[in-house]
């Protein structure tokens, strides 16, 4: 048999669903692949080296079965950290993907926009768009959703589309919809923000699972186990995620992170010290411009959390 290009639709550890047209093959990597995709003392370097939305090339064993060949080169990734394991790993949730959408629910679970604003980051680490998503928007009365208006028009200030929706009103979805269409997209959030039944309102064909949000905890139950991905009907490819505690910032570069805040970028080099960080430093352009309100409180926030957080694998020590 002749081998087949294919995209991978489901990664389960050491099982890939490769999808060619019609076809779904259970595939195994090779070991000559998989050996490579080690670091030269034999180090794992990825909790799994290959991602949902990577194209490979496979052999094909039967109607059902093949052995992945080769990984063919990514045009973008949206990796994060890989939590829970000392040594720095890093987790390629989706290969090639155009876009991430970020959805944050406005309660239930309550708005988190730490976890926006490191999504962001990874978004353009891996060189995708984002769009912002404030979903159950059905929970909230009239003050609340101008006040968190308010609070998003940073973001959409800053070039991001922002959509408020709900599974519920129709209209909502269907501007969700619009911007998924010819994309290949991956959604991303908290456990129980809606990522899943957003899809099925975009879709109702999609069928996929949903869960309770916990009455006392208001956190998401991890509905979602997989990675995966599906073709849309008016055009594009989504890919559902399962909901992430943390967002481990990958590759990014800590040393300078105001360069991943777009809104910083005018008044950098204008601080009284050349090697200014933006934090305490007197005569700082960037903490003046956010006390007149040129630059959001909350991006602001989210700035100086990441400064001094432990748990981002910096561009530069990445083995
Ligand atoms: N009120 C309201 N509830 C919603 C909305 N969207 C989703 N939900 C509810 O939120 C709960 C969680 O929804 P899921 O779609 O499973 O959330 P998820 O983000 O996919 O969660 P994981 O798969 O665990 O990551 C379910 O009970 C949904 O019915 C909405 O727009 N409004
Ligand atoms: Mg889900
Ligand atoms: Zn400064």
């Amino acid at each position: 048999m002749d081998t087949i290009q294919g995209k991978v639709i489901r990664a389960r550890t050491s099982f890939y669903d490769v999808q060619d047209g019609d076809m779904v093959l259970r595939c195994q990597l090779r070991g000559r692949v998989k050996r490579a995709q080690r670091s030269a003392e034999g180090r794992q370097i990825y909790a799994d080296p290959v991602a949902v939305g990577d194209e490979v090339s496979v052999m094909p064993r039967d109607n059902e079965e093949g052995v992945i060949e080769e990984i063919l080169p990514r045009r973008t990734k949206f990796s994060r950290r890989y939590p829970g394991k000392r040594d720095p790993i890093e987790q390629i949730v989706v290969a090639n993907a155009d876009q991430v959408v970020t959805v944050l629910s406005t309660r239930q679970p309550d708005l988190n926009l730490r976890f926006l604003d490191r999504f962001l980051i990874l978004a353009e680490v891996g060189e995708m768009d984002a769009v912002v998503c404030l979903n159950k928007i059905d929970l909230i009365d009239a003050a609340e959703r101008r006040k968190l208006g308010s609070v998003l028009s940073a973001y959409e200030r800053l070039g991001y589309p922002v959509l408020f929706t709900s599974m519920n009103q129709p209209q909502t979805i269907e501007r969700l919809r619009d911007l998924l269409r010819d994309k290949f997209s991956v959604i991303v959030g908290a456990s129980g923000v809606g990522k899943s039944s957003l899809l099925n309102a975009v879709q109702p064909g999609l069928a996929l699972r949903v869960g309770e949000v916990g009455a006392k905890t208001g956190k998401g139950r991890h509905t979602t186990t997989l990675v995966e991905l599906f073709c849309l009907e008016v055009g594009g490819e989504v890919a559902d995620t399962p909901g992430i505690r943390e967002v481990g910032l990958w590759g990014v570069d800590k040393e300078n992170l105001d360069l991943y805040f777009p809104e910083m970028e005018s008044y950098l080099g204008k601080c009284k010290y050349a090697d200014c960080v933006h934090l305490s430093e007197p005569s700082c352009a960037v903490t003046d411009a956010v006390n007149i309100g040129k630059i959001s409180e909350v991006r602001y926030a989210s700035y100086v959390a990441l400064k001094s957080d432990e748990n981002i694998e910096d561009l530069n020590s990445i083995p």
